[in-house]
């Protein structure tokens, strides 16, 4: 039976996002979007407020990914939207369900220079599932509907509408749209039963799993179908903790001896990009698990690459009916390597130096965290280690800025996180560099009472660009900041406490304060700037 709902646009649009879960919305004031705040004010629907636009879209992308829900961020006209376009690209690269409602200039006198009058659509387009102006009250409710299913649809990602002034405060009527959740995309039985022949019967196949595998729900068929074929697993994004640690086929350290040693490398969920040095495996066939046809490499040729619903696949590789090799050999091999790899980890994170290594402050931040805590990467060299040295122990609980690699994710991640979890710990790990983009939002956060706690690998320099460009030309440009600032002060001041660690040893008492403040808590550690993270390639 559908509803009948009646409002101003404000009223229908929070209809239709209430008929599909959403919950919350993220914004920053502007009187064209004031009828969505009319109708979330009066109906007691939460508004979080930001800084930043940035920050109400990462803080709506965090909801999304976390939640596996749409996330909503209400943004005005013009340069409310602008500065909503790298986090909706973010999101558009992630594969996230982000709803990014906009205010407009008035479409009875569009043209005459009305103030913020800008088409906001060819910008938003290109990383953008669905993008369009909604012209009347009237036609709200459906447009959102459209939105929505557009975004949830594997493959996921953001969607963009934008209400012209007259259209959002004039009244109209509507029929709710009935809520339909997206139907699996079946993938085809043959690639499916030839994906899971390859991998049975290989020798050394691989495992690497990423975010659509948490974002689609997958994560028991995943382990299913690694126990079943016996194949180790290494994850990335939203995938990493998918296998929880202690998983005899969970694996983080060896992945450069399982690629290289490898007759199969299976990638479920997650694209062949610069992250998996774009599908290049050597020898290794590719199997490439996508969850939509829209997702297969146009530049490498898999062995098969079964496209759809990402349970349905993983369960069929569970139950495949053939023989299968036996891989107790190459698991075994995998695991000595993972060994010496943890316990040259292990030494690291325990090193006391003088100035504080980044390796340190993860080794004492393991002690701190709990297995349902969230952490949060904004930066370059620290983030980086962040991934090397922490280990999720949960699915879900790793928040990066993914593919597109944009800085500035910290706080807005931040507030969507506490938000969908008031209950566990947040931990955002910011460069000092990183820490620019966003840090006025501690301002929204403490007035909001969303602690958190940020620890920032202070070095000094935006040290993933500054050691390159040395290494490139003997020297380096735009690459310094102020040395040993006192970003705590600075949270200080926006309301939250903080404190400067220069001593290894002085690390773990911070951070337990960190952590039981109750407002937004930074720890500013002085770290080691010409600790650079090594590796390859170095453009960032
Ligand atoms: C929005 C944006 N601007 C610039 C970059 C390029 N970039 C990548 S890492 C990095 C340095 C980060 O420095 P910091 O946050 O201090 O971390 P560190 O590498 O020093 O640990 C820069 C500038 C980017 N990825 N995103
Ligand atoms: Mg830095």
């Amino acid at each position: 039976m559908t509803e009948r709902v009646e409002g101003h646009g404000g009223e229908l649009a929070l209809a239709a996002l209430r008929a599909h879960g959403v919950r919350e919305m993220f914004t920053l004031s502007g009187g064209h979007v004031f009828p969505l705040y009319d109708a979330a004010h009066r109906t007691g629907f939460p508004i979080y407020d930001v800084r930043h636009e940035q920050s109400a879209v990462f803080a709506a992308e965090a909801v999304a990914k976390l939640q596996r829900r749409p996330g909503l961020a209400v943004l005005t006209a013009g340069p409310g939207v602008t500065n909503g376009v790298s986090g909706l690209t973010s999101a558009f690269f992630n594969a996230s369900p982000v709803l990014v409602l906009g205010g407009r200039a008035p479409q009875f006198r569009w043209g005459s220079g009305s103030l913020q009058e800008m088409d906001h659509l060819p910008l938003v387009a290109p990383v953008t599932k669905h993008a369009e102006t909604v012209f009347s009250a009237d036609d709200v409710p459906r447009a959102v509907t459209a939105a929505l299913t557009a975004a949830l649809t594997p493959h996921r990602g953001p969607a963009f509408l934008d209400f012209p002034l007259e259209a959002v405060f004039s009244v109209g009527d509507a029929d709710l749209p009935a809520v339909t959740p997206p139907a699996p995309i079946e993938a085809d039985p043959d690639e499916v039963a030839k994906a899971a022949a390859l991998i049975a019967g290989a020798s050394r196949p691989v495992i690497i799993a990423g975010s659509d595998v948490y974002a689609g729900d997958a994560v028991e068929a995943l382990r299913a179908a690694a126990e079943s074929l016996q194949v180790p697993v290494f994850t990335n994004g939203m995938g990493r903790g998918a296998l929880p640690p202690e998983h005899p086929l969970a694996f983080a350290k060896a992945r450069r001896v399982a690629l290289k040693g490898a007759d199969v490398v299976v990638v479920v969920g997650t694209p062949l990009d610069f992250r998996l040095a774009f599908g290049d495996f050597g020898d290794a066939r590719v199997v490439h698990v996508v969850d939509a046809p829209s997702q297969r490499a146009g530049h490498v040729e898999p062995a098969a690459s079964p496209a759809g619903d990402l349970r349905l696949i993983l369960t069929a590789f569970a139950g495949h009916p053939g023989d299968r090799a036996d891989h107790a050999d190459w698991i075994a091999q995998l695991r000595t390597a993972e060994d010496a790899a943890k316990a040259r980890d292990a030494e690291e994170m325990a090193a006391e130096t003088d100035p504080i290594r980044p390796a340190r402050v993860y080794g004492e931040l393991r002690k701190v965290l709990a297995p349902d805590a969230i952490t949060i990467g904004d930066g370059g060299d620290f983030v980086s280690y962040a991934g090397k040295y922490l280990e999720p122990a949960q699915p879900g609980s790793w928040l990066d800025p993914g593919p597109y690699g944009c800085l500035g994710t910290g706080m807005g991640y931040a507030m969507g996180a506490r938000v969908s979890h008031p209950d566990r710990q947040i931990c955002v790990l910011m460069g000092d560099g990183a820490a620019g983009f966003s840090l006025m939002d501690v301002e929204s956060l403490a007035r909001q009472r969303l602690p958190v706690v940020i620890v920032v690998g202070n070095n000094g320099i935006w040290g993933l660009e500054k050691h390159p460009m040395r290494a490139m030309y003997g020297y380096d440009v735009a690459a310094d900041l102020q040395p040993g600032l006192r970003y705590d002060k600075v949270v200080e001041a926006l309301g939250g406490a903080g404190e400067t660690v220069e001593k290894a040893a002085d690390l773990g008492p911070a951070l337990a304060r960190a952590f039981d403040a109750g407002v937004p808590y930074l720890v500013n550690v002085l770290t080691d700037p010409s600790d650079a993270y090594p590796r390859s390639s170095n453009l960032a």
